[in-house]
């Protein structure tokens, strides 16, 4: 980190690195934070909002060699509600998260199917099926799929629509050997409302057709559908507004990720779900979208995500997520 010393790592690395005299000084500081009586905050948010999430689990190493025990039992003793759950969501493995939020979405108190739809059609098919699906069944002795199936019409077309993305991965981007006048085609005459439905085909070719194929069927759809947009289509098509919801959600992603995410945060502080919130702002920090992210939601909605994570949160939680945000945006995090 020292620019003044014999080596620069910024110019040989590209990028910080950090010593392990660096993680040394950070767990300590996090240990006087938090031993004795109270807890210090400021120090921990600053101290941890600043590290990328390879750098949080090189400072947790630090911390069991030189303290005996893990921090994340040690945050959890010292916090409580929202901030102490953000800090797990920053200790631990992003398929531990995605497991519990997806598990309280679907089974909580608080459900949001909303955000079990975000999550499934966010996340990257390995880290889905690879990491997060694993997690889950080691974690609640449930399969994901069982779980969602409890929750949504047998046979319905919301159902199938996450089965179909956790069973085979979207084809790669370089993929565009497929007609997109055929499946544009396809989208329109298999729909459920018409003669010839097919939902397999319709949802397979919106959850397995690589990005760049499909915003060439987008494009092209409006041509043979008498003017109609996909969106106008999937209103038209699924009378039930989840079905409904989840199909724009998942073209929402198709055509712009970034906008996705926006409307993601936006569901969360709508519905007041903190848990949602951070999870995603610690998701998007993590995948280095968070800048991006806040300038769509900037335009979309009329105001910064930190003037909105002002009104909407308080405490500690709230100083922790605007920390977020300041610094993993700009370079060094794009
Ligand atoms: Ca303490």
């Amino acid at each position: 980190m020292m620019k003044n010393g014999l080596i620069n790592h910024e110019a040989v690395n590209g990028d910080n690195m950090l010593s392990s005299a660096d993680y040394e000084r950070e767990a300590e500081r996090i240990h006087k934070a938090v031993k004795g009586l109270g807890t210090d905050e400021k120090t921990i948010i600053d101290a941890l909002s600043r590290l990328r999430v390879e750098e949080r689990a090189e400072l947790q190493r630090a911390y069991r060699r030189q303290y005996n025990k893990p921090l994340l039992d040690v945050l959890r003793s010292e916090t409580s509600g929202d901030f102490k759950e953000i800090l797990e969501f920053l200790m631990q493995d992003s398929s531990d998260t995605d497991a519990f939020v997806l598990h309280e979405a679907l089974k909580g108190k608080k459900k949001d199917m909303d955000l079990v739809n975000g999550i499934i059609i966010g996340s990257k098919y390995e880290n889905l099926v690879f990491g997060t699906e694993i997690t889950y069944s080691r974690k609640q002795n449930r399969l994901l799929k069982d779980d969602i199936a409890s929750e949504l019409k047998p046979r319905g077309h919301h159902r199938e629509l996450l089965y179909c993305i956790l069973m085979k991965a979207r084809e790669t981007d370089n993929i565009l050997s497929d007609d997109p006048l055929f499946d544009a085609q396809t989208l329109y005459e298999c729909g459920p409302k018409h003669a010839y439905a097919n939902t397999r085909k319709y949802i397979e070719i919106l959850t397995n057709r690589s990005i760049p194929h499909l915003h060439q069927v987008f494009d092209i759809f409006p041509q043979i559908a008498d003017g109609m947009t996909i969106e106008e289509s999937i209103k038209f098509e699924f009378d039930d507004p989840n079905e409904q919801k989840a199909f724009l959600t998942l073209v929402n992603y198709i055509r712009n990720p970034y906008r996705f995410y926006a409307d993601q945060l936006h569901n969360a502080f709508v519905k007041s779900n903190n848990r949602a919130l951070s999870r995603t702002i610690v998701y998007l920090a993590d995948n280095h979208l968070l800048e991006r992210v806040n300038q769509e939601f900037q335009q979309n909605y009329r105001s910064s995500l930190e003037v909105v994570i002002k009104r909407e949160t308080s405490g500690d939680h709230k100083r922790l997520l605007v920390a977020l945000l300041t610094k993993h945006q700009g370079p060094d995090h794009s």
